[in-house]
Parts: C-alpha cells; sequence; structure tokens
C-alpha cells in the first residue's frame, strides 16, 4: 500500500511543487519516515520498498534521494520487527537530512567567499544552494545577479522573488539571450542534481548552453552542489537517467503529430566547469570519481 503521505509528496515533487534536489531529498524521505510507522508488520520490507519506488519515481535524476533512501535501508537491516525498523528509518532521515543541510552550510561559508564586492553573478532555474550563498554573501557584499528565466517552468521566476525579497539588485533575461549577457557577469553560479563519477554536472536543461557560452566568453562556470548529489552507480556504468517530462509543458494543444520533447536537465562536462564549491570545498568535477569512491565504497 503507498501511504497517503507518499503519494501526495511523489505528486507535488513531479508537479514541481516541491523543487530543487536538496528539497526533493527533505520531503521525499519525511515522507516515507512518516509511512513507515504505520506499515503493516508482516510485510513491512515489502512496503516499504514500494513507497520508496513511489518516491524516487517521482523524479529519477535525484541522487540526493536516492543516496538517502539506500542510507535508511542500510538502517533498517538488523532491525528485529517493524516497530524496531519505523524507528531506525526515522533515525537515519533525521541524520541524513541534518547532513545534508550542515552540508549546505558548509557550502554557503564557502561560496559566499567567492563573491566580490561589485560583482555580477549569472545563475539559472532555481537552486537553494545557489540562493543561499547568494543570501549570506549579500550580508556583507554589494552584487547583483542575473537569471534565466528558465523555460519551460520559469523556476527563474523564484530565483528572482527570493533574492529580490533579500534586497539584491537581479535583471531577469530569456533563456536564449545567456550569450549576449555572459560578458556581463563576473560568474555564472549553478546547482546541480547530479554529478557523475566521470565529473558530468546534471543540472535543470539549459545550463550545458550557459556553460559553452561561459567558457567561450572565457566566463568563470562554478557549481555549488552537495556531494550528497555525486551518484555511485554511475561508477559502475550506469548512466544517469534524465527526466522527460510532459510535452504540455512546453506547448499545451500542440498540433498532435508534432513531436516534442522536454527533458528536464542536461549534462554538462567537465570542461566547462571552472570549480566546483561543495562540502568537501573548493573541488573540480575532476575529484567527483575519488569523493564517491571514498563517500559510498
Ligand atoms: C532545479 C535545478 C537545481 C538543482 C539544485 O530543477 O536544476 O539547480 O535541483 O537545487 P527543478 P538545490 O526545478 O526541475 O527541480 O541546490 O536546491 O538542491
Amino acid at each position: 500500500m503507498i501511504h497517503p503521505e507518499v503519494r501526495e509528496t511523489a505528486k507535488k515533487i513531479r508537479d514541481l511543487e516541491i523543487q530543487g534536489a536538496e528539497d526533493v531529498a527533505e520531503h521525499g524521505l519525511r515522507a516515507l519516515a512518516k509511512a513507515a510507522e504505520s506499515l503493516d508488520e508482516e510485510d513491512f520490507i515489502k512496503q516499504f520498498n514500494k513507497n520508496t519506488e513511489k518516491i524516487v519515481g517521482a523524479r529519477p535524476t535525484e541522487p540526493a534521494l536516492r543516496n538517502g533512501v539506500n542510507f535508511v535501508f542500510r538502517s533498517i537491516k538488523s532491525a528485529s520487527d517493524s516497530e524496531d525498523a519505523a524507528k531506525a528509518v526515522k533515525k537515519a532521515v533525521k541524520n541524513y537530512i541534518e547532513s545534508l543541510e550542515e552540508a549546505t552550510e558548509k557550502i554557503v561559508e564557502i561560496g559566499s567567499k567567492r563573491i566580490k564586492d561589485g560583482q555580477t553573478i549569472f545563475t539559472h532555474c532555481h537552486s537553494n544552494t545557489v540562493t543561499s550563498v547568494l543570501k549570506s554573501a549579500f550580508k556583507e557584499k554589494d552584487f547583483s545577479v542575473i537569471c534565466t528565466e528558465t523555460r519551460p517552468r520559469y523556476q527563474g521566476r523564484i530565483t528572482a522573488k527570493e533574492l529580490l525579497d533579500a534586497g539584491i539588485e537581479v535583471t531577469m533575461i530569456v533563456d536564449n539571450a545567456a550569450r549576449s549577457f555572459i560578458n556581463d557577469a563576473d560568474l555564472v553560479m549553478t546547482g546541480a542534481d547530479a554529478v557523475t563519477s566521470d565529473g558530468y554536472v546534471v543540472n535543470k536543461i539549459g545550463t550545458s548552453m550557459i556553460g559553452l557560452a561561459a567558457k567561450e566568453a572565457r566566463t568563470s562556470f562554478c557549481v555549488a552542489c552537495q556531494t550528497f548529489k555525486f551518484d555511485p552507480v554511475t561508477l559502475m556504468g550506469e548512466y544517469e537517467p534524465i527526466e522527460q517530462r510532459d510535452s504540455d509543458e512546453v506547448w499545451e494543444g500542440a498540433p498532435h503529430n508534432l513531436k516534442i520533447l522536454n527533458p528536464a536537465f542536461d549534462f554538462t562536462p567537465p570542461e566547462y566547469v571552472n570549480f566546483m564549491i561543495t562540502d568537501e570545498g573548493i573541488i573540480t568535477p575532476y575529484d567527483t570519481d575519488r569523493i564517491i569512491r571514498e563517500k559510498y565504497r
């Protein structure tokens, strides 16, 4: 049985009411902890599995959530009964979320030092990690932000509102104007949903085009991201899945014979990324392989 909390959270995640990899992981795991409290004693593992599949399936390109789910599963291995297992789930979820939040705090501390007075920072989509870095930096420094609108779901508007509310000057551009404004920026900062063992950064569709423009314009490009988003399965040869979303997001009522493709994310190659701001400090995408081996094996 799928627990109502899991069903509802999975829907909110799929509909982007809950968005950004960190929030997806936190809400998804909290729903699983809630579900664990009332699962059938006899069939606990089977039912818990079904509930995790529902949450993880809501957005397949989210290793921070998947790594969290694996962490939770490891914690229930030695549970003697369903009550014990539910307690273990709750504790593991709490520990994982705390670690994720601590990682974000470290990134905020390190990342805000990278921003200087008078700079213009360019960002894409809405990353809680990036906006947290920017809001923290703004307490001591004065700078402005260019943000894309981020078609088709306009998450750039979330970024714009959040930064404006913090008092930061924000200019919004359409995604296609990225090349025209990249020279006005001192630094591009994006978040990430996943990072593969060979250093490819998976983030909102359009990130790789901005990375390419930044490389050509010699504008520094960085990614603010928790190492919890590094995907261990990519070390074992698996491809990072890219979520394909509904064509209605691109054109509702489009001609029926028109094929519309709507991938949610793309891969930015490591050579476009100057540095990454992580809970392990400033690294390059080429460090991903080492960190995955240390953290997940
Ligand atoms: C959001 C997006 C964000 C990452 C990181 O895409 O690409 O940059 O998820 O976010 P969507 P955070 O709106 O489709 O979820 O730093 O908050 O984890």
